[in-house]
């Protein structure tokens, strides 16, 4: 039985027995909300005993909660159980109520059950957050009206509880909420890259791509599958696959719809011809932006999108928050935020954008291997200014690779760099470090650095 017929089947008799919802996250608390919402009897629980902040509210409601432990009796006695994305599915808890015949699902089943608008889902191991919202703005631009959920923050289950009409509902999904998932389909599927990543949850490498390629399991020839040219085994992967696959990377993959991605521009295929998407104004920087972008753009064509609407957003969109984002010109020398790069992976992806760069870089170590960035130092940067608590450590690091300062907050690191810089130069704040030896986010840092560079006087 689907999970679809199962929904049905207790929605018209509700005495079947109640919903449990497992987990009082953010995306618990929607989905009991949605499920009373339908009339259904419904009991959530949290094994958290602080996890008590929205209880009164669902209480309210007519929800019964259970916090602080779970109980093997409530999960084998559910008609259906929900999940949360947080919870390992193979919990000892669910295994039992299995046993016993009950289905564990989790919200994209659910939200599947009740959208009746297009669905583009986007997953990878990074970008997701960019091209979820990228693809968002893109047909937003083309002039449709979206909702943009999932792991981005937003519960899907919220648009359906919400007045929000929308032509197209665009999700970022991550594995653990892919992997809850038995029948959910999306008409168009972005698949932008799999690295190793959250290999505490799964057993290897390939259990992690697995579930990343479930994404397609049940498309069919009218879905479409927005796939990286690079990944790896594209080829045996794709053979699996029913939905229509356009591919974006470096070499287009002719034929259909693609996205050929070079230094300045990306071409893009279509069935009416090629198209050039001229990148060399674009605020969003890097070979793994372009990438991004490559794919927002043949998604949103995938989802009713138009050309006007990707080229509007590729010249405005000045990227996410704290993630490689273009603060000011000051001097003639562009400052740009990257707070949100904290490992020395992320900072290779930032630095890979530009020339000529002064780096202000350092803050909590992870511990992690600074020797990884020499050969993009070497070619990028003309000068390093380090802070935090790492700065010894990443001087050490880096040393000859470029010269380097060490400086004591962050104020003192932007007017160094001022000093440095020269017009055409490139200011990036990118630490690949955690920001809590000197603030409580990367967030907070991010905003600091911005608030500093905006109050640089150029006249000075
Ligand atoms: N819990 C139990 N029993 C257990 C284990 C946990 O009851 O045995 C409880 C926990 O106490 C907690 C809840 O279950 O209260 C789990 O909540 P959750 O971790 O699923 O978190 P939510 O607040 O519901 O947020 C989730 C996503 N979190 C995760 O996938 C871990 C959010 O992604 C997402 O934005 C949100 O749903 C809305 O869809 C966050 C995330 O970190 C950003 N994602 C990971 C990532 O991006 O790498 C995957």
């Amino acid at each position: 039985m689907t999970i679809s017929t199962h929904m049905a089947s207790i929605l018209r008799h509700p005495e079947q027995g109640y919903v449990l919802v497992a987990g009082l996250g953010v995306s618990g608390v929607s989905i009991a909300r949605f499920l009373k919402s339908k009339g259904l009897d419904v009991v959530a629980t949290d094994s958290n005993p602080s996890r008590t902040d929205k209880v009164k509210e669902l209480e309210d409601l007519g929800i019964r909660c259970e916090i602080g432990s779970h109980r093997a009796g409530t999960f084998e006695n559910a008609a259906l159980i929900v999940t949360s994305p947080g919870i390992p599915l193979d919990m000892e808890y669910f295994n039992r109520a299995r046993a016993r015949g009950v289905v564990v699902t989790g919200e994209l089943d659910l939200f599947s059950v009740f959208l009746k608008q297009p669905l583009v889902a986007v997953t990878g191991t990074n970008g997701k957050t960019t091209v979820t919202t990228l693809i968002s703005e893109m047909l937003k631009a083309s002039g449709l009206e979206v909702f943009t959920g999932g792991n981005i923050g937003t519960p899907l289950v919220d648009y359906l509880t919400s007045d929000t009409k929308a032509h197209v509902v665009v999700a970022e999904l991550s594995s653990f909420q892919l992997d809850a998932a038995v029948d959910f389909i999306p008409d168009v599927g972005v698949l932008l890259n799999i690295a190793e990543d959250h290999l505490d949850r799964y057993k290897d490498f390939n259990a992690y791509a697995d579930s990343k390629w479930s994404l397609f399991s049940n498309q069919s020839h009218s879905c479409v599958a927005v796939v990286n040219a690079g990944i790896n085994n594209l080829d045996v992967r794709s053979n699996h696959l029913s939905s229509r696959i356009m591919t974006f990377g470096p070499e287009g993959e002719g034929g259909g719809y693609s996205a050929t991605v070079g230094t300045q521009a990306v071409t893009l295929t279509t069935e009416t011809g090629d198209y050039c998407l001229d990148l060399s104004s674009a605020r969003l920087k890097g070979a793994h932006n372009r990438e991004n972008l490559a794919a927002a753009a043949l998604a949103t064509l995938a989802a009713g999108g138009t050309i006007a609407g990707i080229e509007a957003v590729v010249a405005g969109f000045s990227g996410l928050p704290h993630r490689t984002r273009y603060v000011a010109t000051v001097d003639g020398a562009e400052y740009y935020n990257d707070s949100k790069g904290t490992n020395p992976h992320a900072v290779m992806g930032a630095l890979k954008g530009f020339d000529r760069v002064v780096l202000i870089i350092g803050g909590r170590s992870k511990q992690t291997d600074f020797t990884c960035l020499i050969p993009l130092v070497k070619e990028r940067v003309k000068a390093i200014i380090a802070l935090g608590e790492a700065k010894e450590e990443i001087g050490a690091a880096l040393r000859g690779a470029a010269p380097i300062t060490m400086v004591n907050s962050m104020a003192e690191a932007v007017t160094t760099a001022r000093g440095i810089s020269e017009a055409g130069d490139i200011v990036l704040l990118s630490p690949g470090c955690a920001s809590f030896d000197m603030y409580t986010s990367y967030g907070h840092r991010g905003n600091d650095f911005t608030d500093l560079v905006n109050g640089l006087d150029p006249q000075d």
